[in-house]
């Protein structure tokens, strides 16, 4: 324990924003955390999760600090602590009953975030096990803008080059709310007058600073993003020359895009036609940049929406163009966390992977050549009810509180019950660890060192542990590792081959190979630049079956889905009439808040002052139909869902009429285990998961799904 003063150079990881922090520990604590002005990617950015959430969490009076075994039933609320020793030796034991009686392949992990080390450590020691299985949340986060990406080719994951850009196009993203770094950058693309065309059908402060903001129907961006490349080409504002030489498929997507004239696009999404035809010219001007956020990701027609607006990118020439949107760079010989996943060396044999839940079905979204050869999620918790197409038995939870993150709350609940084996890493007790056997106690961002790549900057980050674990945590590397040595000493040498490093920092020295970056001169600064180049695939070509961006999918074609982009009608439109009249309006659900990270602290008073509750917006001539005022509680019920939840009604014209507009995430750490209120505030108590599935990713619709609501009482607290 360092017992002087010290600042030590960190990299916030409470979000994938990862901003460059300061911190300063007095006598083995942190005292105070600062933004870091000269980290290139964050250049002094932050918020208050950072500031005060992740502090007051890793010093939190209820925070987990011994491993804790179950007794009596699971989800009784009775602990008994346990050593590191017993859990590690319970663990393995369990799984490998659970492998014996059913194959390994009935033991899955669950974790969040690909963009961390935690995924790859819970992907590798599921490996170890010999399972291909494990959750990743991606398919209700960024997954249909990904393997769009990845079968277009563009490579340019968070790669908005906002600083050099003539015009920011802004569609489903909040960067207010969820992005600190792109928030300070548009501004200071607004200060500079740059263009900011902003299409919401809310009203953030996005829409607010916008030179032009198109208000559409929910889901119905493609239709948009179609006739915007309709217009490019009718008025000859594409890049001839990049077409040319580093497209395919254009004369098709031409031909397919002439299908949405801008009228049409205009009375598909109900906004001014005018509107359609001044983003397009705003954006053909160019340089312009792509910011994408969830609000046209994980939803059943997110790939077909996001591929509209990449060919958009291509045609126009903004391919990691400076002012575009950049691809991603990396320092020679560096290994990310998504690399790992797919590298030969760590890969099971072909016919296991092939088994991985959801491969027979989206191909390019689960399994061996999924995007990160995770499983279908909704489809292995339905494995787990009804044992097929196998039993899944057993689960590792890392990183991820599916209880309430993931929709369908009584459905993911009775199936974590249905289990014969559950654990769970975690810092404080929530409505997913509650129903675990084994509950691990985690180090927090304070407590370990992490590498990572930011795509913007573009640079390396560091975080760095200011201080020794409290109590017994550990981190999600040394659980891992504690659980391969046992297997390597019970007979099952082959899972060292999954994960060879001894220690995290072997592990993060592997990350940076032998490139121009070192370990420890990256941890003594916190970051490290790189140089890099726009326009690399005139060197590298693309990572597509034809060596150019696709605008025409073959990956697409050859699963027999639509290879060139189009509007997907949505769900909703063709529901039967009844459905619709029993469900007269439109849910929007995810609305990030400056607060909370989605489940995460509402254990904090400060963070409750802030936020009380959960909130809807509602139109006032909405609100009126219904009866309800402002502050009002609302029951909403979804068409299709197995629950119901209460909010607290805000009503605003910030939402489009017949719109309902709210956020995610909402628990009470401070109500009664074990659902701690997950069935009562919590949108996905009344979202399903079930389907329509996006057919390339299997994304649910998590937005624009028809919806009731009624006036009622406030919850108990
Ligand atoms: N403070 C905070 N920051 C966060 C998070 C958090 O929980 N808290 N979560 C992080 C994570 S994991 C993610 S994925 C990001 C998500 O952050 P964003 O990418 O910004 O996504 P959302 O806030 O879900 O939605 C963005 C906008 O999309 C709009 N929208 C909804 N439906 C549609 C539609 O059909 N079309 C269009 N054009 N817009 C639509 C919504 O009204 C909303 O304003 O935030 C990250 N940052
Ligand atoms: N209806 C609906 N559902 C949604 C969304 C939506 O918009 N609408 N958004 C979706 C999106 S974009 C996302 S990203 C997901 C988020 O879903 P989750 O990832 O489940 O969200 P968090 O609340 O951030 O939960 C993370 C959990 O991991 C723990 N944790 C944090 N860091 C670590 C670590 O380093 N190691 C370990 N072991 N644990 C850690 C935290 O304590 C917390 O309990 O939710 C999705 N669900
Ligand atoms: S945006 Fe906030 S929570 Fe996310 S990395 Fe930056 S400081 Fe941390
Ligand atoms: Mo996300």
């Amino acid at each position: 324990m360092t017992d002087t003063k010290a600042m030590v150079p960190s990299t916030c990881w409470e979000c994938s924003t990862r901003c460059g922090s300061l911190l300063t520990v007095e006598s083995g604590r942190v005292t105070k955390i600062l933004p870091n002005p000269d980290h290139p990617a964050s250049r002094g950015a932050f918020c208050v999760k950072g500031l005060r959430g992740l502090p007051e969490l890793t010093y939190h009076s209820d925070r987990l600090l011994k491993p804790l075994r179950r007794r009596g039933e699971r989800g009784g609320g009775d602990w008994q602590e346990i050593s590191w020793d017993e859990a590690l030796d319970e663990i393995t034991e369990r799984f490998l009953e659970t492998k014996e009686t059913y194959g390994a392949p009935a033991l899955a992990g669950a974790v969040s975030n690909a963009y961390y080390s935690r995924g790859a450590v819970v992907a590798l020691l599921m490996r170890a096990f010999g399972s291909p299985n494990w959750m990743i949340n991606q398919d209700l986060c960024g997954g249909c803008r990904a393997v769009s990406d990845k079968v277009t080719g563009l490579a340019i994951h968070n790669g908005e080059d906002i600083d050099n850009t003539n015009c920011a196009l802004i569609v489903g993203r909040n960067p207010y709310a969820a992005d600190p770094v792109q928030w300070q950058a548009l501004k200071r693309a607004k200060e500079r007058r740059a263009k900011i065309v902003t299409i919401d059908p809310a009203r953030t402060p996005a829409a607010d600073i916008a030179d032009l903001w198109l208000r559409p129907r929910p889901g119905t961006d493609a239709a948009i993003a179609m006739a915007m490349i309709n217009w490019l080409i009718d008025n000859d504002r594409v890049d001839h020359h990049f077409i040319a030489k580093w497209t395919s498929g254009f004369e098709a997507l031409a031909e397919r895009a002439a299908d949405y004239p801008i009228d049409r696009a205009a009375e598909i999404a109900d906004i001014p036609a005018e509107d359609i035809e001044k983003a397009a010219a705003l954006y053909a001007d160019g340089p312009s940049s792509f910011v994408s956020g969830h609000g046209i990701d994980a939803f059943s027609a997110g790939v077909q929406t996001f591929r509209a607006f990449h060919c958009l990118v291509a045609i126009s020439g903004n391919l990691d163009r400076k002012g575009g949107n950049r691809r991603i760079k990396r320092p020679p010989d560096f290994t990310s966390y998504a690399d790992i996943l797919h590298k030969a060396e760590f890969r099971l044999p072909l016919e296991i992977e092939k088994q991985t839940i959801g491969a027979d079905r989206f191909p390019l979204w689960a399994g061996p050549d999924g995007w990160q050869t995770a499983c279908h999620n909704p489809t292995v918790i339905e494995a787990m009810l009804i044992g097929a197409p196998y039993p899944v038995r057993a689960l590792y939870v890392s990183g991820v509180n599916i209880a309430v993150t993931y929709p369908d709350t009584p459905r993911t609940i009775a199936a974590l019950k249905s289990l014969d084996f559950v654990v769970g890493a975690g810092h404080l007790m929530n409505p997913t660890l509650a129903l675990c056997d084994i509950v691990l106690p985690k180090t927090t961002g304070l407590e370990e060192d992490e590498v990572s790549l930011e795509a913007n900057g573009p640079c390396l980050s560091a975080t760095q542990s200011a201080h020794a674990p409290l109590g017994d945590a550990r981190s999600d590397f040394d659980i891992a590792a504690a659980v391969v040595d046992r297997l390597e000493a019970n007979g099952y040498p082959e899972a060292r081959t999954f994960f060879p490093w001894r220690t995290k920092r072997d592990f993060n020295r592997y990350l940076l190979g032998g490139g121009p970056v070192t370990l420890d001169s990256l941890m003594r600064k916190g970051f490290a630049s790189f140089e890099f180049v726009y326009a690399d695939f005139e060197k590298t070509g693309f990572k597509t079956p034809t060596g150019k961006i696709e605008l025409y999918s073959t990956m697409l074609e050859e699963q027999g889905l639509d290879p060139l982009p189009a509007y997907v009608p949505v769900t909703r439109d063709s529901a039967p009439a009844e459905t619709r009249s029993d469900y007269p309006l439109v849910l929007l659900t995810g609305a990030r808040e400056r607060s909370y990270h989605h489940s995460r602290f509402h254990e904090q008073e400060w963070a409750q002052k802030v936020s009380p509750d959960p909130w809807i917006q509602i139109h006032p001539e909405t609100a009126a139909d219904f009866g309800i005022g402002d502050k009002d509680w609302v029951e909403v019920e979804i068409a299709g869902g197995s629950g119901k939840c209460r909010l607290c009604a805000d009503v605003t014209e910030n939402i489009l009429p017949g719109v309902l507009r709210t956020g995610m995430g909402w628990w009470r750490p401070e109500a009664n285990a074990p659902d701690y209120g997950a069935f009562e505030i919590n949108i996905n108590a009344a979202t399903s998961y079930g389907g329509p599935w996006d057919p390339a990713t299997g994304a649910a619709d998590t937005r624009g799904v028809l919806c009731r609501m009624k006036r009622t009482e406030k919850p108990a607290p």
